[in-house]
């Protein structure tokens, strides 16, 4: 069966793809079996034959076909009929919808240049991949940005990546390039895994497949998870780390502290292929365990166990999760994380970390369409200038000055919007969500919003709602890390027909057609797949739909063989060409070289008067299966098992709070307020509340200004902007403070 991708009868037939979105998820790309009577998704299974899930699925895959045929789910262009936020349509054609958009692109642009489109891009499901691209290579402007403040999603984790490493994203060796997995000659399970603000199991971030760990704790492996609550992975670690939220940093320095001062150290690696070891082993020195057991709240003896057990138990590796971009010293803690594998020998040898090779396929896979941008207007994006290393590793606007330029009207004049796979006023792709509501509201003349579902963003905003196609409807590539650490390229394939949707990529084909065709010479998704396959391999699109997926095997420890490099010398892709622990990049953009540990903007120690008004620290967002993001809301099997945002309070919390398992929670401090339903749990570390985020509620009324209860259990609205880092890089979604107090409830 193995090179057969469809089989069955015209009208009752299987088809094998690997998964993307819509429905939300990031690459991951499991395996599936779709059955499809009548043009219709009637089942799905998992994909035994996939080298990565083996037939697994999430509840999210499980339930797809709920989403597809949803019949809420809208599958015709929209015009807007009554005035913004009245929720009233009109069904148009798709050529009168894009027409439109085209027509007021120019106008607009006429007037106000070619940068006052704002193409608004969300998480990366596909739509990432084609944001950039659509925005440089249709639009021809260059405001192109995700909302959330301090590029806080994988970025920051890419970009340090690229400043210490010089590489793609350094991720867990689970054998994902090889075909035998787990099997292949050479591999080694780690014996520990750190999962560091990171829960894999529910995230699956970026193309990590998170069941792999379960895969490699029967086969031996340890894992320590840090983590301010206790998850399902805390409950099955070695050692849990209940630390206070936003001081991973200080932990970091402890650990290499121990790992320094114990001389258990990889001393060849160290004396080989690192530059600053000893300027590092000196910052250490400032970091005792003792001074980061109490900065952190935890007990001194953990940092000891696990910096010992990490280091001496060759090979380890460790798990760096999106906490390191939402925390404003998440940047240095990401420096310590890297330096750790560093210096232990984990980087690029079995059962440590995989490095992508810099810019290999990412540059193909990013599809540059830069050179479509007149001169010097792609350097002039919106906080280019002002946080130079962000810019240096990121072709996207800078989300804080983008909503201050709103705001202000200046530098530029920013008049419409394509909005594509961001719910932005919901809470998820901002903080201060009503800001960028009023901001969008006021200065835009036009605004486009792509889309599945009716959203309070399309409610508030849309004047034109161009439908998605669901990844069962649409023929894609897809690919783990978005081309920075590519295990293998997957084929998603078309299994139903539905000609009243568009995939993001022929969103840039049909818009490419009309405004600017000659940065668009494909026929179709498939011919586009095909082209952009062949520029790497020696097949093609139709080759890989037999194959479903293509593994190119991994080779280790590049560096020596100099393989990391343009210019072939061994060594890493960095200034020195070495992993730079103590940084000549960071200088030059005002930031130390070393890492080093600050309180958050707002904590006990540093705004005691506002820790005495809102006690409590805030934590937000944690994944979950049930859903991604502000997404499958509607779908009811998920929202039997989450039907309200849940706050997590520990007992003696709850306790001292008033407040009982099942009550409503009122969550406030000086920015805001919402309402959250109380799981009252020991998980929790005491003095630490999480809320959940992404909240809105579909059943309700869409018009405003209700705006389907956007504003009701939205946990943004308490999150302020401009928290960041010395690069730009960080917000505080993970180290903000907050009071808590009984509320009414939303039910009913
Ligand atoms: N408080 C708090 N806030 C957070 C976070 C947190 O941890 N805490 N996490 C943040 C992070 S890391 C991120 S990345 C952001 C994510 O923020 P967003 O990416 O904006 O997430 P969603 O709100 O789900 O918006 C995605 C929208 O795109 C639609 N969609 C789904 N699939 C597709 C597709 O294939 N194409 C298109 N065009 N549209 C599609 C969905 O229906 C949905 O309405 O949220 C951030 N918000
Ligand atoms: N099901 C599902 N999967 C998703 C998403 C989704 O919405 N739903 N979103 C996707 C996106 S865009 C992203 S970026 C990834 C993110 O996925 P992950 O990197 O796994 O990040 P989170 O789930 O936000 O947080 C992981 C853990 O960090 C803990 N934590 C909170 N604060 C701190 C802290 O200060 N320090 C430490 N050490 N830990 C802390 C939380 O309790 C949580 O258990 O998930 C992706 N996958
Ligand atoms: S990780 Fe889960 S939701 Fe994502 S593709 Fe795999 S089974 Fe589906
Ligand atoms: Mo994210």
């Amino acid at each position: 069966m193995k090179d057969q991708w469809k089989w069955g009868t015209e009208d009752d037939y299987w088809v094998r793809t690997c998964a993307w979105s819509a429905p939300g998820c990031h690459p991951v790309g499991c395996g599936l079996r779709l059955h499809v009577v009548n043009n219709k998704l009637v089942g799905v299974e998992g994909d035994e034959e996939h080298p990565h899930n083996k037939g697994r699925l999430c509840v999210r895959c499980l339930t797809l076909p709920e989403y597809v045929n949803h019949p809420q789910r809208i599958t015709t262009p929209l015009k807007r009929a009554g005035e913004r936020g009245e929720n009233k349509w009109t069904e148009i054609t798709w050529d009168e919808a894009l027409d439109t958009v085209a027509e007021k692109a120019t106008e607009l642009q006429g007037k106000y240049g070619m940068d006052t489109v704002m193409v608004i891009q969300g998480t990366g499901r596909q739509a990432a991949l084609f944001s950039p691209p659509i925005a440089f290579g249709v639009f021809r402007t260059s405001t192109t940005l995700m909302g959330i403040s301090g590029y806080s999603c994988y970025g920051p984790r890419c970009a340090i990546a690229e400043f210490v490493f010089g590489t793609g994203y350094p991720e867990l060796d689970y054998a994902p390039y090889f075909p035998e997995s787990y099997d292949h000659p050479g591999y080694e399970p780690p014996k520990y895994i750190i999962s560091w603000g990171k829960m894999p199991l529910t995230s699956n971030g970026d193309g990590l497949f998170g069941h792999a760990l379960i895969d490699l704790m029967k086969r031996g492996t340890k894992i320590v998870s840090i983590d301010p609550r206790i998850t399902w992975l805390g409950a099955h670690s070695e050692t849990v780390i209940r630390l206070r939220p936003g001081t991973d940093a200080a932990l970091g320095l402890a650990f290499l502290n121990v790992i320094i001062e114990e001389d258990l150290y990889d001393h060849d690696f160290v004396e080989n292929w690192t530059y600053g070891f000893d300027e590092l082993a000196e910052r250490c020195r400032e970091y005792p365990p003792e001074k980061v057991a109490e900065i952190c709240g935890i007990p001194v003896k953990q940092i000891y166990h696990v910096a010992r057990e990490f280091a001496t138990n060759k090979p380890s590796s460790l798990l760096w999760g999106l906490t390191f971009d939402q925390t404003t010293c998440g940047g240095q803690a990401s420096h310590c994380a890297l330096a750790m594998l560093a210096i232990c020998g984990y980087v690029d040898v079995p059962g440590g970390v995989t490095v992508g090779q810099p810019s290999t396929f990412l540059g193909k896979w990013r599809v540059d369409t830069r050179s479509n941008l007149a001169p010097g207007q792609f350097e002039n994006r919106i906080g280019a200038k002002q946080y130079p290393a962000a810019a240096a590793s990121q072709w996207v606007c800078n989300p804080d000055l983008t909503l201050e330029c709103l705001e202000n009207d200046e530098p530029k004049q920013l008049r419409m919007a394509y909005i594509q796979s961001t719910n932005i006023i919901a809470a998820t792709n901002n903080v201060q969500p009503q800001r960028w509501y009023k901001a969008l509201k006021e200065r835009m003349e036009f605004v486009v919003v792509r889309d599945l579902f009716m959203t309070p963003t399309a409610v508030a905003l849309a004047d034109i709602f161009l439908p998605v196609a669901t990844f069962p409807e649409l023929d894609g590539v897809v690919l783990p890390h978005y081309g920075r650490n590519p295990f293998f390229v997957g084929a998603i394939n078309k299994a139903i027909d539905n000609p009243g949707v568009r995939s993001d990529m022929e969103m840039c084909l049909e818009l490419g057609k009309r405004l600017n065709p000659a940065a668009w010479p494909y026929k179709d998704a498939a011919d586009f797949y095909d082209k952009q396959i062949r520029a790497s391999y020696d097949f093609g699109f139709d080759d890989l739909r037999k194959m479903g997926v293509y593994q190119g095997g991994y080779t280790y420890q590049k560096h020596a063989k100099g393989m990391l490099r343009g210019d072939g010398v061994p060594g890493f892709n960095t200034p020195s060409t070495k992993v730079e622990l103590s940084s000549l990049l960071y200088p030059v953009w005002g930031e130390d070289a070393l890492p080093y540990y600050h309180e958050p903007y707002f904590s006990p120690i540093s705004t005691p008067e506002l820790a005495a008004e809102y006690p409590l620290i805030l934590t937000t967002g944690g994944r979950k299966y049930t859903s991604f993001h502000s997404e499958h809301r509607h779908i009811d099997s998920l929202r039997e098992i989450d039907k309200w945002a849940k706050i997590t309070i520990n007992p003696i919390d709850a306790e001292a709070n008033g407040i009982q398992n099942g009550d409503w929670v009122t969550v406030e401090n000086w920015l805001g307020k919402c309402q959250l339903k109380a799981w009252v749990s020991p998980v929790m570390k005491p003095g630490v509340v999480h809320c959940e985020h992404g909240w809105w509620y579909p059943e309700q009324e869409g018009a405003e200004p209700n705006l389907f209860g956007v504003w009701k259990s939205n946990i943004n609205m308490l999150l302020p902007h401009f928290c960041v880092g010395k690069l730009g890089f960080g917000s505080i979604y993970k180290e903000m403070l907050c009071k808590i107090y009984k509320a009414e409830s939303l039910e009913g």
